[in-house]
């Protein structure tokens, strides 16, 4: 036959376009885009008929923490990663996601020094279980190791195509000094590697903390206090500057506040390749859901502790959404980073081993409904700073921006594609691979439910397919959800069932960014320090 599969009645949506057009795969690329495909080409193929409803190319996840290392230690990411590489590709694929980039981690450790062979740890990790859908790697360096950096950075790009790294400035057991952090970038800049920059103030962080604690006020709530939007609004500043001065492009991960996006925004506007992500929980949640069960003392509130925190209020969301429509955030990926409240080194519980560390710390308030997990764990001082940072959402992050910003006029369906697909694949080297509908590209494709026949549901977290026991959304109103996802050519979800397999996923080799280049004016030679790579 001359397709594989074929899907007719489709609306596609590229980042550029919304056309009719049927798309015809074969050996598990995107081979034909035409109107209309005669009985001759049908012949023999399977056909999917999208009804009408749009039709995208998968989702490209660049910010999924999967089968991550346990750090612990006050301001550590401390706890047990809920999902490995099975549950976590398995819950991004039952979302519309048919790529991830995970993060393989370097610690302080002096067995990690070798970043490749803190690379080869995880590849070990993946290999383990496998994967549904294709994966790549960032790597999160937290030491500056001249040599290491200097032999192996150019390694990772060639023997595994890991084009971009992770740095942070907040964190005791992974934050870079600023001059760290430009030794660093500088290595990176020299082998084309993107710098994805966690930008919090660390310093800040630690001192409001201590004042916190001296008032007692250590709930889970209290986290957000301790991270103020001033926090990122230093950190984005610092790092933009430090960036400009050896002319280094970076991207943000994660913001979270409308003061840090004006940041990026100005310097965007000054010409700067300066990027930026944001994630689901900025839009959906605010420093409120910190406080929503049962009452604001209640360690079950950690369940919605991530860095940086949501905003204080919706307001900043208005703005945020502002970003996403005006081409300030490059991408929106889900920051899936994901623990189990029920696991002792899961959300709260993570706590216990550190409890005699806090001396001399007041008891906590215990929670009023006499919630049990609750009592054990604040009776051991579970302060909001041993609570693992993180949330799930890799499987939710679609649906969501879908619900929430496309269907509610917030964005265009274009503007969903690039922001979730496009812009991702070509951050990170993997375009057109990966984010594009073009033929050549690989069948990795998303349809979605026909908007009118769809019955809106109220999210329960048994529905989706990660590992953890519990979502931030619970109870959000969905009024839309991927019904294929097609991963090279292959149905691996649809309507509700799991049809992929385990072990097909494929590793990624990335190419440089395709994203950093052009920057629309003239080299300034009193702001270009040319001698620094002659
Ligand atoms: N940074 C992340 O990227 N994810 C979760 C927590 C954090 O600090
Ligand atoms: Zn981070
Ligand atoms: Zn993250
Ligand atoms: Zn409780």
């Amino acid at each position: 036959p001359k397709f594989d599969t074929v899907v007719i009645n489709g609306v596609l949506v590229s980042a550029s376009d919304v056309s009719s057009n049927c798309i015809g795969i074969k050996d598990g690329k995107i081979t034909v885009l035409a109107e209309r495909f005669s009985d001759d080409d049908l012949r023999g193929a399977e056909v999917i008929d999208a009804e009408g409803a749009y039709v995208m190319p998968g989702g490209v996840d660049g910010h999924v923490h999967l089968c991550q290392d346990l750090q612990t230690g006050p301001h550590g990411l401390g706890g047990r990663c809920a999902d490995d590489f099975l549950t976590g590709s398995r819950s991004a694929m039952c979302g519309g996601t048919t790529t991830i980039i995970t993060f393989a981690t370097q610690t302080r450790s002096e067995p990690d020094r070798s970043l490749l062979g803190v690379v080869g740890r995880y590849k070990a990790r993946a290999d383990a279980t496998g994967s549904y859908i294709d994966y790549g790697f960032h790597v999160i360096i937290v030491r500056d190791d001249g040599d290491v950096l200097e032999e192996e950075m150019p390694r990772l790009v060639s023997e595994w195509g890991i084009t971009s790294c992770k740095l942070f400035l907040t964190y005791e057991t992974q934050r870079l000094s600023d001059k760290q952090l430009l030794n660093v970038m500088y290595e990176a800049r020299k082998n084309r590697i993107t710098t994805m920059i966690h930008a919090e103030n660390g310093d800040a962080i630690e001192w409001l903390t201590d004042k916190l604690e001296e008032r007692n006020k250590i709930a889970p709530y209290y986290h957000a206090w301790s991270r103020p939007p001033a926090v990122e609004g230093e950190a984005t500043n610092r790092a933009i500057a430090l960036a400009e001065l050896i002319q280094n492009p970076i991207l943000f991960v994660h913001i979270g506040s409308a003061l840090a996006m004006k940041n990026v925004r100005k310097a965007q506007t000054r010409g700067l390749p300066v990027y930026a992500e944001t994630c689901p929980q900025y839009f959906n949640l605010t420093w409120n859901d910190l406080k929503k069960f049962h009452d604001p003392s209640c360690f079950e509130n950690s369940k919605m502790i991530c860095s940086p925190p949501p905003p204080p209020d919706a307001s900043d969301a208005d703005e945020l959404y502002l970003g996403l429509h005006n081409g300030t955030f490059t991408i929106f990926s889900s920051d899936h980073c994901p623990f189990r409240y029920d696991d002792p080194h899961g959300k709260p519980t993570g706590v216990l081993e550190h409890a005699e560390s806090m001396t001399g710390e007041p008891e906590p308030e215990s929670c009023l409904d006499g919630h049990a997990l609750c009592d054990l764990v604040s009776r051991k001082t579970g302060a909001f700073k041993f609570i693992p940072n993180g949330i799930p959402g890799v499987e939710t992050r679609l649906p969501l921006l879908y619900t929430t910003a496309l269907q509610t006029g917030r964005i265009s369906p274009q503007k969903f594609v690039e922001l979730t697909s496009t812009n991702p694949a070509k951050l990170y080297g993997l375009y057109p691979r990966k984010g594009s509908l073009m033929p050549g590209a690989d069948a990795d494709i998303i349809i979605w439910h026909p908007d009118h026949s769809f019955v809106p549901f109220s999210l329960t977290n048994d529905r989706l397919h990660h590992n953890v026991d519990y979502t931030p959304y619970e109870g959000q109103q969905f009024t839309n959800w991927p019904r294929y996802t097609l991963s090279r050519g292959q149905v691996v979800y649809r309507n509700g069932q799991i049809t992929g397999k385990v072990g097909y996923g494929q590793y990624l080799k990335r190419g440089q960014s395709q994203l950093a280049t052009a920057q629309g004016r003239k080299q300034d030679p009193r702001r270009v320090a040319d001698w620094l790579y002659e």
